[in-house]
């Protein structure tokens, strides 16, 4: 800790310095994030708000409304006319309040105790956390051959301790769309929670099935949903920390509701209690900013650059994991080891990330990524398969 005060030049050259050592997504040279560069208007609005406490939200009734409306719009394109829900940091946090809101329910309704999750194999690892933090045993069902939850071991893993049951609408590993409408019917015969994990494909696969992709649906429509969370901070292009959970009834925020008895709104039910309200601001202004259209395009973009980049990998013979379903795709060399390659990609600056089931390269192709970048790394591939073969 330094004794005297820095003044303002000096602090920010040195915080350039550290800057400097971070990765920019201009570059194109981040393949193995789900996050992008927000749209620079939504940076602007997170700067204004930054003193915005959500935590109290009686003494910032704005930003409270700019929440409801952001919760609201995104029921809109998921189905639920009156979600009840709230931004939160991300895909996380929102996971962790559903499985919260299901044990408690189970707990207040069916006298459950020792509460059991049911989640695909290839959930992502929040799940982990929910189920420790909650004192919830977590059952991984089995995978399909195309990498979706497999819907005979759900229901051989479903018990009378079964609290939940959790499905994936674009699987951290390789994008992949669970059958959610089974699972939904699955849910509803057994009177048990299913969640729906769309922190990535939430803000994509509406949008590309209005323009005319035939991707599988997962959210509300479905009678067995209760709940979906979706992350802005991936696909909707808004800063970090934006993430949201959508209940479809109020119960399930009431069953995790505290008192809170001095402070404006006298109750909560998130996780977090003072809450920056930046992300909610936003996150209103950029869907405000890129409307229905703005996102068909994101996506379509995205689209479009994952089917290009799978095309070409296949015609260098490069395996693919699966045929991408969105812009996510895995893929191997038939010769060189999955670790190998990864190593020699960021020799050459490319940082992807490997996934773990099936093992393989992971492309997250995020807005950031253009078709030049795709050039250039389709340029490295190639030098590295002349030189290791
Ligand atoms: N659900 C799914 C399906 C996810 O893919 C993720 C994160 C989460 C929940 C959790 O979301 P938060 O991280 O917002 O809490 N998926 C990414 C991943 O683990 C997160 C990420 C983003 C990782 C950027 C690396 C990175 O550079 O791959």
């Amino acid at each position: 800790m330094n004794k005297e005060p820095l003044n303002e030049k000096e602090i920010l050259e040195e915080l350039s310095k550290y800057k400097d050592k971070d990765l920019d997504y201009d570059d194109g040279r981040i393949l193995g994030s789900m996050c992008t560069k927000p749209d620079p208007l939504a940076k602007e609005v997170f700067c204004d708000f930054l003193d915005s406490n959500l935590g109290d939200p009686g003494l910032f009734k704005g930003t409270q409304t700019l929440e409801e409306e952001v919760i609201a719009d995104i029921g809109s394109f998921l189905s639920l006319e009156k979600p009840y829900g709230n931004i939160v940091t991300g895909g996380t946090e929102a996971n962790l309040m559903a499985m919260r809101a299901a044990r408690n329910i189970a707990r207040d309704e069916k006298n459950i105790t020792k509460g059991e999750i049911i989640v695909p194999k290839s959930a992502h690892f929040s799940f982990k956390k929910a189920s420790d933090i909650l004192g919830l045993k977590l059952v991984e069902a089995d995978l399909d051959e195309n990498y979706k939850i497999a819907i005979d071991s759900v229901k051989e893993n479903i018990n009378e301790n079964t609290i939940a049951i959790v499905g994936i609408a674009g699987t951290t590993e390789l994008g992949m769309i669970d059958p959610i409408e089974e699972l939904s019917e699955i849910a509803i015969s057994n009177d048990i929670y299913l969640h729906v994990d769309a922190a990535f494909g939430g803000f994509s696969i509406p949008f590309l099935n209005n323009i005319g992709y035939k991707l599988p649906n997962f959210d509300f429509s479905y009678n067995g949903v209760s709940s979906i969370t979706v992350d802005p901070h991936k696909m909707g292009l808004a800063p970090i920390p934006s993430g949201c959970i959508l209940f479809r009834e109020k119960k399930y925020l009431n069953a995790m509701t505290v008192e809170a008895p001095y402070l404006t709104s006298k109750e909560q039910s998130t996780i977090v209690g003072t809450r920056l309200g930046a992300p909610a601001a936003s996150t209103w202004a950029v869907m405000k900013y890129m409307g229905e259209t703005g996102y068909e395009e994101l996506a379509n973009e995205c689209m479009i650059n994952t089917q290009f980049l799978a095309d070409a990998l296949k015609k260098e013979d490069f395996e693919l994991a699966c045929e991408p379903e969105l812009n996510i795709i895995g893929f191997n060399h038939p010769k060189i080891p999955t670790d190998e390659l990864a190593k020699m990609l960021e020799d050459k600056g490319w940082m992807v990330s490997t996934s773990s089931y099936p093992k393989a390269i992971r492309i997250v192709l995020m807005a950031h990524i253009s078709h030049i970048h795709l050039t250039g790394f389709l340029a490295s591939l190639r030098e590295i398969k002349a030189d290791y073969i």
